[in-house]
């Protein structure tokens, strides 16, 4: 087998345009393409999933919702419910992803931050008391602590007075894209994967209006990839998905039209659209091939607007960004849609951010007349040899996911992570240097800074949640869980059971989502892989410019003078794992001259101090993305002046990430140097780091 080197991609493949090169279409770019000449909603879909399209049913409008306790995020699915919203999309906090009650001190600084938080089945019928779970679609993003927290979804239904049988939504169950790029695992792979063809299993019997899956490539393109690399990779992880739950002996035409898709729509306009055409083609021949029926092979898709193409500076120009992103999730064809709010380069949307958000989706479906029209761009000479070149590229994109051993070995071998961080070098690179043009970033910036935005104080969502942990273990038969959670553990283990039935048993007997979780780690510990970033790309890509050379000039002296690189430990700290900053700084660090180490994810404060203290490190760098900054941060510094010779003055310290302006006095109140916010180049993190080191710490 021919193992193609990542370094082997040549560039025009690795790095999409900005810019069309052909600027006039003609007839003749129609010549020879197929699928033309189907109708939407017949197979292979190119135009539609449905023949009526929009005029049907317009697209869902789904806000992505979801923080502090169950009660509050039940209070704002009601007021997106009444303000226009035609489904739910529920956004738990970290330690419900990763399987930690709100009670374990992993959890603490993290409980209701950046999601509501789920801790039993008495939690999940708060979340949607008062809500018709036979009238309004759910749906969860839920990857790692998928087994509790969808048997506390099904369980609490029922005994609010739902048949799961006639209960419609999706649960996200895409483990796959979690080891290439989100991060939410809990167990190793092949465990996980275990688990989601359970899932698949149990709602295909037992809820058939449920998608079991929302196969996502939003995450691929918020770490870095282009539209075809995030098709591709979709694809492959989907046709593993399909591979194991026919291995199951499932009949696809029973499944598989309830796989559903999840893409991210950024601001490549015309791609975006060509890319959702192209997705339902390639996804439609991968499943007729298989046997499958045109109900099988209908491609349903989710879209949401580019997470990563909002700014913080001036913020206000991401409503712009939103919009023009959206239309071209509706020009595609998506069935449901989430718009971002403005602020979210800052923070969690407040109610003034969120309530434009959706009036962006209600203002397009209802006063532009953009739902009258099935598949407006259908014959246009461009948009259709577009289509038909992401499909291509799309299927070279496979071919070299195959040739490098198909997406398991690849995954395992790190080429997979690494393709996406070398794009996503390339894109910040492009930025940086002002080749790839952002508004109020790179070009026309202003000093404008927003004051209003939402932050979570989590103290009262914690004692609530510890009060509802007691009184839930107080009502409970301990005998009865624990007999439940052994099960589990054995099925766990002999491997012959399907998990989700037997973990509702547990959840029904009130075992919370951090038991069921234990239960299983019992036999599948949780899995922990080394973070990995490529060096000599993005420095190579800036090695032109001035002022690359004048700070790489500064680590250079400081390279001499201690006749060694500077050695800078990287991290994120606790539950996030959104590590695409992270990996892009370490990987500009280490070609400005830094000798730069990144650590694994889901660390504890206890475990970066150790860490940092074991090598002779001059600096520390966090990236926090979570909210939980000043806790988080503030906790490593206290340690690092208690067990060390720091004080506050001289903490090497530094801070990345989405960090509200008005905590910058108390992250330097405990010793943070420096704290950069998206956008900043590499050239001034690293100025400012020697700057600091040499004065200030006297490194
Ligand atoms: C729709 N229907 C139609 C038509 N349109 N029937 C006839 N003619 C039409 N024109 C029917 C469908 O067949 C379906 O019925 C019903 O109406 C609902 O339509 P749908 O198209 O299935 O829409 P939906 O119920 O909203 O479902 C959309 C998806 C679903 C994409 C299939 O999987 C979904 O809602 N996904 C959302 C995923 C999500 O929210 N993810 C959040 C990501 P039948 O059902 O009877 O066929 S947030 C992620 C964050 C960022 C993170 O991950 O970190």
């Amino acid at each position: 087998m021919r193992t193609t080197t990542v370094g082997q991609i040549k560039s025009e493949f690795m790095k999409e345009q900005y810019r069309n090169q052909q600027s006039l279409f003609t007839q003749s770019d129609l010549s020879g393409l197929e699928n033309l000449d189907y109708k939407p909603g017949a197979a292979p879909y190119l135009r539609g999933a449905y023949e009526s399209m929009y005029t049907g049913k317009p697209w869902t409008i789904r806000q992505y919702t979801g923080f502090g306790s169950a009660e509050e995020t039940n209070r704002a699915f009601k007021k997106s419910l009444s303000e226009g919203a035609s489904g739910l999309s529920v956004a738990f906090d970290l330690p419900t992803h990763l399987g930690f009650d709100s009670t374990d001190s992993r959890a603490i600084a993290e409980v209701g931050k950046t999601g509501v938080a789920i801790d039993s089945v008495d939690d999940m019928k708060r979340l949607f008391e008062g809500i018709n779970l036979n009238d309004v679609s759910v749906s969860m993003t839920m990857n790692g602590a998928i087994l509790p927290v969808l048997a506390a979804f099904l369980v609490a239904a029922q005994e609010n007075g739902f048949n799961i049988g006639d209960l419609k939504g999706t649960i996200q169950n895409d483990i796959l894209k979690e080891f290439m790029v989100r991060n939410t695992w809990i167990h190793a792979p092949t465990p996980s994967l275990k688990i989601s063809t359970d899932i698949i299993e149990y709602l295909s019997h037992n809820a058939p209006s449920f998608n079991s899956q929302s196969i996502s490539g939003y995450h691929f393109q918020e770490a870095g990839a282009e539209p075809s690399l995030e098709l591709a990779l979709t694809l492959a992880n989907a046709k593993i998905y399909l591979d194991n739950a026919q291995a199951r002996n499932l009949d696809l035409n029973t499944f598989c039209h309830r796989l559903s898709f999840f893409f991210g729509v950024g601001m490549n306009f015309f791609d975006e659209i060509a890319k959702l055409r192209a997705a339902r083609v390639l996804w439609s021949n991968e499943v007729i091939q298989r046997g499958g029926n045109a109900k099988a092979a209908r491609m349903k898709i989710h879209c949401q607007t580019s997470g990563w193409s909002l700014a913080e500076q001036e913020p206000h120009n991401n409503l712009i960004r939103t919009t023009i992103e959206a239309m071209s999730a509706i020009f595609g064809g998506t069935q449901s849609l989430h718009t971002n709010a403005f602020d979210e380069a800052l923070s969690i949307p407040t109610e003034e951010s969120a309530r434009l958000a959706l009036n962006t989706q209600l203002i397009l479906q209802e006063e532009t007349g953009i739902t009258d029209i099935v598949d407006p761009w259908g014959g246009s000479y461009f948009m259709e040899s577009r289509t038909q070149q992401i499909i291509n590229q799309t299927q070279q994109w496979l071919t070299l996911i195959e040739n490098n051993g198909g997406v398991i070995k690849a995954l395992e071998s790190g080429w997979i992570h690494q393709i996406i961080h070398q794009q996503a070098l390339q894109t910040q690179a492009d930025i940086d240097a002002n080749r790839k043009p952002f508004i109020g970033v790179n070009r026309y910036q202003s000093d404008y800074k927003p004051t209003n935005i939402r932050k979570i104080d989590n103290k009262a969502i914690i004692q609530n949640q510890q009060k509802s942990i007691e009184a839930l273990k107080l009502k409970r038969s301990d005998k009865h869980v624990t007999l439940a959670l052994n099960e589990l553990t054995q099925a766990a283990q002999s491997g012959t059971r399907n998990l989700l039935a037997l973990t509702m048993e547990a959840i029904r007997a009130r075992a919370t989502i951090g038991e069921c979780t234990n239960a299983l780690l019992k036999v599948w510990p949780r899995y922990n892989p080394t973070v990995s970033f490529s060096a000599n790309q993005y420095g190579d890509l800036r090695s032109n410019e001035s002022e690359w050379h004048r700070v790489k000039k500064k680590v250079s002296a400081v390279r001499k003078h201690h006749s060694k690189k500077p050695k800078i430990l990287l991290c994120k700290l606790g539950l996030d794992g959104h590590d695409r900053g992270i990996k892009t700084v370490a990987a500009g660090l280490s070609d400005i001259g830094f000798d730069a180490t990144l650590t694994p994810l889901f660390l504890t404060p206890e475990d970066i101090v150790e860490l940092f203290l074991k090598d002779n490190y001059c600096a520390l760098g966090i990236s926090m993305l979570s909210g939980s900054h000043v806790e988080l941060v503030s906790k490593v510094a206290n340690k690092l002046v208690a067990n060390a010779s720091f004080t506050r003055d001289n903490l090497p310290l530094f801070v990345g990430g989405i960090i509200p302006h008005e905590d910058d006095q108390l992250l330097k109140d405990a010793g943070v140097k420096s704290i950069f916010r998206p956008g900043t180049v590499i050239e001034v993190i690293a100025d400012q780091i020697v700057m600091n080191i040499t004065t200030l710490t006297n490194y």
